[in-house]
């Protein structure tokens, strides 16, 4: 499997994001990148390739073009306005506020385009999004070339971003980029599996009203876990969408056992869905060691993850989401993509 990878993440470093309690130092940080990256080398999984960059109008397609815009401008809008430290916003439009005005001041539009404080700007922010998207669009290449599977190496990740906003460390939703994109050069039906342990709020957002994308998530149950206010299991997809959207929450402490139950579960229903392709959003964060989750999978289990995948016998897209127990997160990431070689 060829694994796609831009040096151009590791701008994005130092940033500090908003916690219960606190600003601190970013869990999304670049030697999560280059654990995996090297990882990808020892296993000798194949090839590690550059991306080429691509139009954001393919972000667009998945994006609101105003929010697509801002993004690049949000460092210099923050350093013009005399800001130092990290871009974070710290008021948000909820219910009873204007959500449709977008105010002038740029610590006040990072709340307008976000709906948490975890998203942040440093100087290299936004040319490490554009090479995440750049990855993910690169590799999705690969496997429209005839590629049975390529593995997407994004940073920062993608599955909380919706349609025009941002948070939980991701800005341009990369699978549902990717998962689109494939829509536009062909494929009839597409399924997006996400594995990663929380809830991938903004992929089903985009696709929440559409059949032709069906989306999988497998994750912590958002009344004790973050991102809290979406990923329920009666959120079934809306009007022509409604039976494409599949939520498995799952509570603290979930093992293998039963997440693999969840993981069958998904594979049955995407089995009879029968895509042309499916995009893995692939989160290593259920890890029993991961610093802020609450699941208990092991490093072995992962490769049974991978396998059960290959067994669905299609065209493959892994996209690279969360995962922060930073010295594991190559062995489990790269444990899944060896798994479904096997
Ligand atoms: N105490 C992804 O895995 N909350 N994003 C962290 C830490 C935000 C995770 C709280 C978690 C976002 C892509
Ligand atoms: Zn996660």
């Amino acid at each position: 499997m060829k694994t796609v990878y831009s040096p151009l993440h590791a701008g994005h470093a130092g940033q500090m994001e908003l916690v219960t309690s606190a600003i601190v130092p970013g869990f999304e940080k670049p030697s999560r990148a280059e654990f995996i990256k090297a990882r990808v080398e020892s296993e000798k999984l194949g090839p590690i390739i550059a991306p080429v960059e691509h139009d954001l109008a393919s972000a667009k397609r998945v994006h609101r073009a105003d929010y697509i815009d801002f993004l690049p401008t949000v460092w210099p809008q923050w350093v013009e306005s005399g800001f130092t430290g990290s871009a974070m916003p710290f008021t948000w439009p909820t219910r009873g506020l204007r959500g449709d005005v977008p105010p002038k001041r740029i610590d006040a539009l990072l709340g307008y385009y976000s709906f948490d404080g975890g998203a942040t700007f440093v100087e290299g922010t936004w040319t490490a999004i554009k090479s995440s998207f750049d990855v993910a669009l690169t590799a999705a290449g690969l496997v429209k070339d005839g590629e049975r599977s390529a593995f997407a190496l994004c940073r920062p990740p993608g599955h909380h971003a919706g349609a025009g906003f941002m948070g939980g460390y991701c800005y341009i939703n990369n699978a549902a980029v990717a998962a689109q994109w494939f829509r536009d050069q062909g494929a009839k039906r597409v399924s997006i599996l996400d594995v990663d342990y929380h809830h991938g709020n903004g992929t089903q957002e985009i696709f929440y009203d559409r059949a032709d994308v069906q989306v999988l998530n497998l994750h912590g149950d958002p009344m004790v876990e973050y991102p809290f206010f979406l990923g329920h299991s009666d959120e079934r997809g809306a009007g022509a969408g409604e039976g494409f959207n599949i939520n498995y929450p799952m509570p603290f402490g979930t093992g293998w056992d039963a997440w693999n139950a969840s993981l069958e579960d998904a594979c049955a229903r995407l089995a009879a869905y029968a895509p042309d392709i499916v995009v893995v959003s692939l989160g290593v964060d259920t890890f029993e060691k991961d610093p802020i989750s609450q699941f208990k999978l092991k490093s072995l289990d992962y490769p049974k993850i991978g396998r059960r995948i290959a067994k669905l016998g299609l065209p493959t897209l892994f996209v690279q989401e969360g995962g922060y127990a930073v010295e594991e997160i190559g062995i489990n990431a790269v444990g899944v993509l060896t798994g479904f070689e096997d």
